[in-house]
């Protein structure tokens, strides 16, 4: 298979998350079949499900890809290790946590990975910082833009604004 793009969702709300997140996207760029094209500004979010946790920081990547789905989730829950995930109740607070949100031409129902994720649409989070780097791509039959547009949050602000901040961490 040649290579794809591949579009993540990462965010964090305990300790430095943003430099574990930087840590994260270099270690993204840094894995054989994997390399880092777009990074979006790095936004401050509320809370989406559990609400009484901390506010979390969020950014999106797309990366060109040569690894399957599967084997790019595999990197992404290593990198979530290596960044000393903490998670001990679902929808609560969390280190690092890196979702794939949509994989060039596949579509899948799997119980370890459905892809396009099926809750990016209804998340803010996902899709403003998808909106800064992949308005045009396609989830649910519309583009990232319209439904940012359609599901803006007032609440979120731009942490660190730019597409180079993960660079110059650490
Ligand atoms: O799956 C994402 C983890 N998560 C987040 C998040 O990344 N950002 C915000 N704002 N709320 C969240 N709730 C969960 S669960």
């Amino acid at each position: 298979m040649g290579a794809r793009t591949a579009w993540l969702g990462l965010g964090g709300n305990l300790g430095d998350v943003r430099s574990a997140l930087a840590a994260a996207l270099k270690g993204l760029d840094a894995q054989d079949g994997v390399s880092v094209l777009a990074v979006s500004p790095l936004y401050k979010t509320p809370p989406w499900g559990l609400k009484d946790q901390p506010w979390f920081l969020n950014c999106c990547a797309g990366v060109s890809t040569t690894l399957a789905p599967e084997a790019l989730l595999e990197v992404c829950q290593q990198l979530e290790r290596v960044g000393l995930r903490e998670r001990t109740v679902r929808w609560g607070p969390r280190t690092v946590d890196i979702d794939i949100i949509a994989y060039e031409g596949v579509e899948q129902v799997e119980q370890r990975l459905t892809l396009p994720h099926p809750r990016a649409v209804e998340r803010a989070f996902v899709l403003t910082p998808l909106a800064a780097i992949a308005p045009d791509v396609e989830l649910a039959g519309q583009t990232v833009a319209a439904l940012a547009a359609a599901l803006n949050d007032p609440n979120m602000e731009v942490a660190v604004a730019g597409g180079e901040w993960w660079r110059e961490e650490g």
